[in-house]
């Protein structure tokens, strides 16, 4: 039986505090997309665990897998292993033959690309995502399983590295270093290839998962960023490289459709939204200097809007895990939900940090846009018309700050009657059920419903 965890909106949704919550009835945790852009905070045995490619179940002793999705950088991968190891940590890391390396000329070029792109930069993590899928569909990536033989290493990288290098220095005008020579390049990742191989950490992923489902074993497939981060689904050209939506989660593990469908599907849903990065944001409140699009510093301060998406940053620690940048807030966006329902075909959902936004006197959801004169109920096919459109909103009347504590201990009924009917009024638009709610950053401060 497989569980897949997709966020719905643009990434920190707070899937880990949901993984954390089904991945205790799961062997194995597999990431299937994504790399070291994710960013999770795990709290075992009164311990923190920051980790932004290792599976959280591999803190909790679960088999952690990468997926042949994922882009994998064997440096953080080991720097992650290690301080886990040293924090007396055995963690059972496995990485997809399949998956593709994330080379430092692929670093180098996400921080150029950004630079030179001015209005269309995504504002990326800069960890070199973007250009390793490039390579990638390029079919001239370096996979997992290349680092196992050097010789094919040797080979692809004798290939690639040249181009790497001219677009570096000709194109773009740089100067390069260590991390364009392929004679550099070759004896670390031949390294790292031989500490894979002693440690029996590589996998046939597909068949490794297939092989536990078929045990009777619960395999959790954990999704990074977000349904409108995604390269298909998202807004594009303000996405990550990959697909964070459920389909993502049998192309980057080897599993059929039918084996992930068989199972739950459960969207994780933030009851405000945020984002880091650029792009169009109908129903943000305030801006954020270097992100809003046409941010005027001047006019924005001060207002009322600025000092709500001040409250609600602080409040709900909207600052970048992996780059510590303040997030831009907003109201929930209900168009862009039902259109993750509808791209994710969700079982049940899980909506977090209400408890972020007690104390309101009203909450705010953007309904629907006004989008060319029409009234439209899901995102429209480009962000260039997404940006026109303007939110529709309804208001709800607030709730008061209680001890979330106890309403977890209690139960979904102890929730406060005015954040149930926001709630509900979310389940009944994505005619999806609830199946948790998050009320607090702990382990212990998610509501399951019953
Ligand atoms: P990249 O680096 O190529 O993936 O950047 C492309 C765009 O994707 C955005 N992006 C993110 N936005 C929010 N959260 C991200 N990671 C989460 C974290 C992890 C999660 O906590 O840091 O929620 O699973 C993330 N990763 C990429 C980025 O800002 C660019 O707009
Ligand atoms: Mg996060």
């Amino acid at each position: 039986m497989t569980v897949t965890i997709v966020g719905s909106q643009l990434g920190d949704e707070g899937k880990g505090g949901v993984v954390d919550l089904y991945g205790d009835a799961a062997d194995v945790v597999a990431r299937y997309q994504g790399g070291d852009n994710a960013g999770h905070t795990v709290v075992h045995d009164g311990e923190k665990y920051k980790l932004s490619l290792v599976p959280s179940g591999a803190v909790r002793g679960k088999v952690g897998v990468l997926g042949n999705g994922c882009v994998v950088n064997p440096e953080t991968l080991f720097d992650e292993i290690d301080t886990l190891r040293e924090r007396g940590l055995e963690p059972d890391v496995r990485v997809a033959e399949r998956a593709h390396v994330i080379l430092p000329y692929h670093r180098a070029l996400d921080g150029i690309e950004e630079e030179e792109k001015e209005d269309l930069a995504a504002g990326t993590t800069k960890r070199g995502i973007g250009p390793t899928y490039e390579d990638k569909a390029g079919r001239r990536g370096v996979r997992i399983g290349d680092l196992l033989d050097p010789e094919v290493l040797r080979e692809r990288l004798e290939y690639v590295v040249p181009q790497k290098k001219a677009l570096a220095e000709d194109v773009f005008g740089k100067e390069t270093g260590e991390e364009f020579d392929i004679d550099h390049l070759y004896e670390t990742y031949r390294e790292y290839g031989e500490r894979l191989a002693e440690e029996e950490m590589t996998v046939d992923c597909g068949t490794f998962l297939q092989e536990r489902i078929d045990d009777g074993d619960n395999v959790m497939l954990e999704g990074a960023q977000g349904t409108s981060l995604d390269i298909d689904h998202g807004v594009y050209p303000y996405v990550t490289s990959s697909n964070p939506t459920a389909g993502g989660a049998t192309v980057g593990t080897g599993l059929g459709p039918t084996v992930v469908g068989d199972g739950e599907v459960i969207g994780i849903v933030k009851a405000y939204l945020s984002r880091v990065g650029t792009g169009p944001l109908p129903t943000e409140l305030g801006g954020v200097e270097g992100q809003t699009p046409d941010y005027d510093a001047d006019a924005g301060a001060g207002g009322d809007e600025e000092a709500l998406a001040t409250t609600i940053r602080d409040e709900g620690g909207e600052y970048g895990t992996v780059t510590g940048r303040p997030r831009r807030v907003g109201w929930l966006d209900m168009p862009m939900l039902r259109h993750a329902a509808r791209a994710n075909g969700f079982t049940g959902l899980a909506i977090n940090h209400i408890d972020v936004l007690a104390g309101l006197d009203e909450v705010k959801v953007g309904h629907s846009y006004e989008f060319d004169g029409d009234e439209v109920y899901t995102m429209p096919p480009t962000t260039e018309q997404w940006g026109r459109c303007e939110a529709t909103f309804r208001t709800f009347d607030g709730w008061p700050e209680v001890d979330w504590a106890d309403v977890a201990a209690e139960g979904y009924d102890a929730i406060p009657e005015n954040a149930r009917t926001y709630l509900e009024y979310i389940s009944d638009e994505l005619d999806a059920p609830i199946y948790a709610v998050g009320v607090g950053p702990g382990r212990e401060e998610t509501v399951i419903a019953e």
